[in-house]
């Protein structure tokens, strides 16, 4: 046998092998940090559905909900390696991955919910999507869900600055939120998710930050009794697909699973609003007081981070203001 020829031969197992696991039904792990019924939960796994559908089930989902596969941080690590396949992700966790989207992580850069949901849905929200997929960081950035709006929650009433000063408040970890609380007076603590409700209980901080829909289901009201509305982060939080996964699917794939994907979003924002008037409710039943406070100081006292983390993304913070 000549040499060519016995090449071939080694070659067609492996070809063989390539062709069919474009086409071999894969299962995917989607980790999410929230529990089961939130609306970040069901819109995917409605998505994991109707990718399935459309795909004859050659693309399966297995939903991982409440945290079970890790930290919202070892979960982006683990999308990395392709060890999980999908996850939705609050920007805040992948500022200090994939720095270019931390333009959208800063205090007060949008100025509402609509502004934000504006800035999502159109060129800019792709923009910042495309920027995850071309980092050197291994993922897809597919869709975006909605975060809602951030306030914080506290042991002893905040009404302003002054109250807030020396508070330890848990944020997330990036290095630009404890900038945001340093800022305001308090003190920024770095940690996990799943560690806030039991450093409320111990004290070991004085409160945290989050929207409604957190501080409900996390159950970090029965620690922290007091709202006050700064609404100092308004955070999207894109869905991403392990690249590693996504290079494996067929370019028809490809197009489905972006195609649900983004059907997730509008889907979301749906149940993020329901979600978000019936925890408010349920907060004020249960006892926690919503304070109106005066957002400017806030505002102003966080100039500082803006400059900081603004100044390599100053073109692309005058088009978000731009946006109508
Ligand atoms: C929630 C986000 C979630 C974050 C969490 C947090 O949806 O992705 O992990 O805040 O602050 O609002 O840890």
């Amino acid at each position: 046998m000549n040499f060519k020829r016995k090449l071939l031969i080694a070659a067609l197992p492996l070809a063989f092998c390539l062709s069919s696991t474009a086409h071999a039904a894969m299962t995917l792990k989607i980790a999410e940090v929230h529990p089961a019924g939130y609306p970040t939960v069901v819109a995917q796994e409605n998505m994991g559905k109707n990718i399935e559908e459309a795909t004859d089930g050659e693309l399966k989902f297995r939903m991982f909900s409440g945290g079970v596969l890790g930290s919202e941080k070892e979960v982006v690590e683990q999308v990395q390696l392709g060890a999980v396949q999908m996850t939705r992700v609050s920007l805040g966790t992948l500022g200090p991955v994939v720095p270019d989207v931390n333009a959208f992580n800063m205090p007060f850069v949008f100025r509402d919910h609509e502004h934000m949901r504006k800035v999502i849905d159109g060129e800019i929200g792709q923009e910042i999507l495309d920027k995850i997929t071309n980092s050197d960081f291994n993922m897809v950035g597919l869709a975006w869900m909605d975060g809602g709006v951030r306030n914080l929650y506290t042991k002893e009433p905040v009404r302003n600055l002054e109250d807030l000063k020396g508070m330890k408040i848990r944020v997330m970890g990036n290095p630009l939120f404890i900038d945001t609380l340093n800022a305001m007076g308090a003190q920024g603590v770095a940690m996990n998710t799943g560690e806030i409700f039991s450093a409320l209980q111990t004290g070991v901080v004085d409160g945290a930050e989050n929207n409604p829909p957190t501080m409900l289901e996390h159950n970090h009201f029965r620690a922290a009794k007091n709202y006050s509305l700064t609404g100092h982060l308004i955070l999207p939080e894109p869905i991403v697909m392990s690249k590693t996964t996504w290079n494996k699917l067929t370019p028809e794939q490809q197009e489905i699973v972006m195609k649900y994907a983004k059907e997730a979003q509008i889907e979301e924002r749906k149940l993020w609003d329901e979600k978000t008037a019936s925890s408010e409710a349920k907060l004020k039943e249960e006892g926690v007081t919503f304070i109106e406070v005066d957002k400017k100081p806030f505002y102003d006292a966080t100039a500082p981070v803006r400059e900081k983390y603004g100044a390599p993304y100053a073109e692309l913070i005058k088009r978000i203001e731009a946006v109508q």
